[in-house]
C-alpha cells in the first residue's frame, strides 16, 4: 500500500517475490476476465502459445530467454507447459504461420492473470539476449564485457547480466548480478577515481599498490587530456604491469575513434607496448564494434544492451478443448504447434502439434512443466551460453551479419 505516494511495506517501486508468483503482477483487464468466467462457470481447458510476429529491424534471429522463470513462476499450478530451450535460436517468420516458442496447456481460469509476467519474463530478457549475441558476434574473437546495469532499475541487475551472459558476453560487471551467476564481476575505474586523485599518474598508481593481483591494472586515459598521451603515461607509470588502457572517450570528444584507436595502438607499439591491450567503452552497439573490432581487445558494452528492445511476444489461445478445438483471433492461427529444425540445413518446419515432419528434423518445443511439476532440465547458464555460442558459430554468414536482414528459413505444413 502507498500513502500519498509513499511506499509503506516496501523500499522501492518493485514487485515482491510473492507478488510475481501470485499472478498480482497482472493487468487488470485480465482479472476482469477471470471475474465474469467465473462467475459464469465457465473455465475451458486452453492452449495458449507465445510467439513473435516480428522482431526488431534488421534482427534475423532472436534468443530465447527467460524460461528459467516463467518455470519458476508456473511451478505448483495445474498447467502444462513446453517450450524451446533456454538459449534456443527462434526466427520470425515471413508469414501468417509463426514459430511458437512456449505454449501452457490448462485451465484458462488458472493460466489468465499470470499472462503478463510469462510475457514480462520472456520479452525483455530475450531482447537482451539477443542483442548480445548480435554484438558478441560483431566482436568476433574480442572479449564483451556487460557494462549496462546502470540503465535500469537496481531490481533488474540480475535479469540483466543473466541475459547478457546467455546471449554470449564474456564477463559482467554488477557485483550481485555475477555472484548470483556463480561468475566473477569484472571492471577496471571510473573517471571519478582520477578526478579524487587529480593526478592520473598518482591514481593509476594507487590502484596498482592497493587492489589485489587478481584485479587487471586497466588504466582509464580519456579524463583530462589526449588518450595517446594518457596511454604512454600509463605505461611510463605501471610498464609490464599495465594490462591494458580503457578508452570512454565522451562523445564530444570522439572525432574519429578510428584514427584515435589507431594512434594509441601505434604509440603502445612504439614504446614496446605491444603486451598492453585496449579496451573501448561508451555508446557502443554491434555496429561500432563491427568498425574497430580489429584494433581494440575488449569491448564494454552497457546501454545498448541493457535497454536492448523488448521482444514483442504475445500470447494467445489457439487451442480450447470444448466447443471448437481450433479457434485463434484474427491475424492468429489455431491449433497447438511444433517447431521441427533441421540444424544442417538451417530450416524449420511448423506443423500442428503430433504431425510428423521429414527425417533429420527436430522438434525443439519441449516439457518443462507437467501438471505443475518442473520436469525440464533447467540449465547450468554457463552450458546454456555455451550452446548458443556453438549455434551462433554454425549460422550461415547472412544470418551473421548485424547489418543484413537475412530471409526466414521458416516454412509450415498443414
Ligand atoms: C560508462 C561506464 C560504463 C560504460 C561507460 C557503458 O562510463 O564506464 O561502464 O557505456 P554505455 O552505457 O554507453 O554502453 P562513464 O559513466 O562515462 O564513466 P565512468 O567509467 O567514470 O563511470
Amino acid at each position: 500500500m502507498s500513502e500519498m505516494g509513499h511506499l509503506k511495506e516496501r523500499l522501492f517501486w518493485i514487485a515482491t517475490e510473492d507478488e510475481i508468483k501470485s499472478g498480482k503482477t497482472t493487468d487488470v483487464y485480465l482479472r476482469y476476465a477471470n471475474e465474469v468466467l467465473k462467475a459464469k462457470g465457465i473455465d475451458p481447458v486452453v492452449v495458449m502459445e507465445v510467439y513473435a510476429r516480428s522482431l526488431p529491424e534488421p534482427w534475423s534471429w532472436g534468443i530465447l530467454t527467460g524460461t528459467y522463470e516463467v518455470a519458476k513462476k508456473l511451478e505448483g499450478l495445474p498447467l502444462d507447459v513446453i517450450a524451446m530451450d533456454e538459449g534456443e535460436l527462434f526466427f520470425p517468420s515471413a508469414d501468417a504461420v509463426y514459430e511458437p516458442v512456449l505454449q501452457v496447456r490448462g485451465r484458462y481460469q488458472v493460466m489468465c492473470e499470470h499472462e503478463n509476467s510469462i510475457l514480462g519474463f520472456l520479452c525483455k530478457s530475450t531482447g537482451i539476449s539477443s542483442k548480445s549475441a548480435r554484438v558478441k558476434l560483431a566482436a568476433g574473437e574480442k572479449k564483451v564485457l556487460s557494462f549496462g546495469t546502470r540503465r535500469a532499475h537496481p531490481a533488474l541487475a540480475p535479469t540483466i547480466e543473466r541475459s547478457a551472459f546467455i546471449g554470449g558476453l564474456d564477463k559482467v560487471s554488477n557485483v550481485l548480478g555475477a555472484e548470483l551467476l556463480g561468475e566473477v564481476p569484472v571492471g577496471t575505474m571510473p573517471h571519478s577515481l582520477i578526478i579524487c586523485f587529480e593526478d592520473e599518474t598518482a591514481c593509476w598508481k594507487a590502484f596498482d599498490e592497493v587492489l589485489g593481483p587478481e584485479i587487471p591494472r586497466i588504466a582509464l586515459v580519456d579524463t583530462y587530456g589526449d588518450e595517446k598521451t594518457s596511454a604512454l603515461k600509463a605505461w611510463e607509470a605501471l610498464r609490464d604491469k599495465l594490462f591494458a588502457v580503457r578508452i570512454d572517450t565522451v562523445s564530444s570528444r570522439r572525432g574519429n575513434l578510428r584514427k584515435i584507436l589507431e594512434e594509441v595502438r601505434w604509440e603502445l607499439n612504439a614504446h614496446g607496448a605491444n603486451k598492453v591491450k585496449i579496451v573501448l567503452s561508451g555508446g557502443l552497439d554491434e555496429f561500432s564494434v563491427l568498425e574497430v573490432r580489429d584494433l581494440v581487445d575488449s569491448f564494454g558494452v552497457g546501454t545498448s544492451i541493457a535497454d536492448a528492445p523488448g521482444i514483442d511476444f504475445s500470447m494467445k489461445i489457439v487451442e480450447k478443448e470444448e466447443g471448437n478445438r481450433f479457434c485463434a483471433k484474427r491475424g492468429d492461427i489455431s491449433g497447438a504447434k511444433q517447431v521441427h529444425r533441421n540444424r544442417e540445413k538451417m530450416q524449420d518446419i511448423v506443423t500442428l502439434a503430433g504431425r510428423t515432419v521429414p527425417k533429420g528434423y527436430d522438434p525443439l518445443l519441449k516439457p518443462i512443466i507437467k501438471n505443475g511439476e518442473i520436469v525440464g532440465q533447467l540449465k547450468d547458464v554457463r552450458q546454456i551460453r555455451e550452446s548458443v555460442l556453438e549455434k551462433l558459430n554454425r549460422l550461415p554468414e547472412a544470418y551473421r551479419d548485424p547489418t543484413c536482414k537475412a530471409p526466414s528459413p521458416v516454412s509450415w505444413e498443414i
